[in-house]
């Protein structure tokens, strides 16, 4: 009879074509030759390497779903997933600075931009020479983006920029900046900025106790002049943003389920080993059912994120689809996380194991993209056609 593989009961690898398996093995090699040697130190320091980037665009990680023609590597939505999962296996925190880069700056230049917006932003972006990050949260405005207050106000050959942006990824080492603000008629247009243009800086904010491998930074943005070329010219309204939160929520829908794997694999390995009361700790009901709960739900949610990625793929995918699997991923793999970390007892706590840091880098991966409630929202708006959380 056929053999239950404890790793991939559900055999995903079958179910995927030869291009998106070498895509899956490129990143799964780089991830755990690159990235796990570096992931316990990047995170107790908050030491953030910049070069990772370029690795990572040497490979075609970054903006694997834009064309080839603007330096992207021109795959499908499953490739994505897979390369999601594979980085955030070792940290959320570089999937993070993975997904910032491919899905909310690549994809908007990709989707919104002139040619030669394209033609000057992609490549660079594409090879990790360019850093890039998303300006939409403010200090009063998270959930609803809706009510943001910073503003472009049009002069001659531009606009003027003014406003605050918080917990921004990748914003203080960024060389780019795509930015929403409301103009003079209150509608939220997007923006291009670059490093080192006047009035735009970026602080850092430290004390992350969760993704402390990814930097985080503010935009503010002092009347800083951004040319006519700069601006997507056609986009309007939260659609423009939105756009981009659906391909990075569904990267993070397939990432968090690569956190989820790493804490089950290490959970089950420490209590095979593990003995007390002179057995395995493995050998207990008790064990033995939180394994069980964690393979189910893994297994479950990554045939859900493949069925998402090939109903992208086929132009078929409700965005609201995206919010099923990002709340459930996130959820699950938080859930998991907990779990795991209890399993370990004291070594849970201890960064030599990476159940803790999963944990609360799932925290921050559970609360952004739309927090676990606001996708719950979106999904009740949806089936009720009443929107919970409007006025
Ligand atoms: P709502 O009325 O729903 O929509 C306004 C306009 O937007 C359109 N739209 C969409 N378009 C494309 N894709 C989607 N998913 C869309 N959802 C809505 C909609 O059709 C409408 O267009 P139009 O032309 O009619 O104007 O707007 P609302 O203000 O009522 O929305 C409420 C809500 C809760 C759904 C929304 O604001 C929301 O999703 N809030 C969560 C905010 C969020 O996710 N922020 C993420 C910030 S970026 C981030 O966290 C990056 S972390 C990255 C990392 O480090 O990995
Ligand atoms: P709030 O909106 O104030 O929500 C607080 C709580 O209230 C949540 O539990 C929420 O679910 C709940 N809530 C809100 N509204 C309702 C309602 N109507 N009904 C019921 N409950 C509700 N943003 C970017 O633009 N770019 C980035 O690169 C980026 N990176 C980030 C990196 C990190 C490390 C972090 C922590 C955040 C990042 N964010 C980024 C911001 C992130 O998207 C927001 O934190 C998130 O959208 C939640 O907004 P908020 O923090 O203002 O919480």
């Amino acid at each position: 009879r056929p053999t239950f593989d404890w790793q991939d009961p559900l055999l995903l690898d079958a179910q995927l074509t030869e291009t998106e398996r070498l895509v899956r093995d490129t990143a799964h090699d780089y991830a755990q030759e690159k990235l796990m040697p570096r992931v316990r130190d990047a995170f107790r320091h908050e030491k953030i390497d910049p070069t990772i980037f370029r690795e990572m665009g040497e490979l075609g990680l970054l903006g694997p779903t834009i064309p080839e023609e603007y330096g992207g590597a021109g795959l499908n939505y499953v490739a994505y997933g897979l390369i999601a999962r594979e980085i955030e296996y070792v940290d959320s925190g570089y999937r993070s600075m993975m997904s910032v880069q491919s899905s909310l700056v690549m994809v908007p230049i990709h989707e919104f931009g002139t040619e030669s917006q394209k033609r000057k932003y992609l490549p660079k972006l594409a090879r990790g020479e360019w850093i890039g990050c998303f300006g939409l949260t403010e200090p009063n405005h998270g959930s609803d983006p809706g009510g943001m207050e910073s503003r472009a106000r049009r002069v001659d050959g531009g606009y003027l920029l003014s406003g605050n942006k918080m917990w921004i990824t990748n914003s203080p080492i960024a060389d780019v900046f795509v930015v929403w603000a409301k103009d003079d008629e209150g509608q939220i247009r997007g923006f291009i900025l670059e490093k080192g243009w006047k009035g735009l800086s970026a602080p850092i904010i430290h004390g992350k106790v969760g993704l402390r491998a990814s930097i985080t930074g503010e935009i503010v943005m002092d009347e800083v002049f951004v040319p006519e070329e700069n601006v997507f010219p056609e986009v309007r309204g939260l659609k423009g943003p939105f756009t981009c939160l659906n391909s990075a929520r569904f990267g993070i829908a397939w990432g968090a389920l690569g956190a989820a794997q790493a804490c089950y694999e290490t959970a089950r390995n420490y209590v095979l080993e593990r003995k007390q009361f002179g057995r395995p700790l493995a050998a207990n009901q008790l064990i033995q059912k939180k394994l069980a709960d964690m393979c189910t739900e893994i297994a479950l949610g990554l045939q859900t994120v493949l069925r998402i990625g090939r109903m992208k793929d086929e132009g078929i995918a409700a965005v609201e689809l995206t919010s099923i699997v990002k709340r459930n991923s996130c959820g699950k793999a938080l859930d998991i996380a907990r779990t795991a970390r209890d399993m370990l007892g004291g070594n849970g706590i201890s960064d030599e194991y990476c159940v803790a840091r999963h944990l609360v880098n799932l925290e921050v991966v559970n609360t952004y993209e739309g927090t676990h409630d606001i996708h719950a929202l979106i999904l009740g708006r949806a089936i009720t056609g009443i929107a919970a959380f409007a006025n």
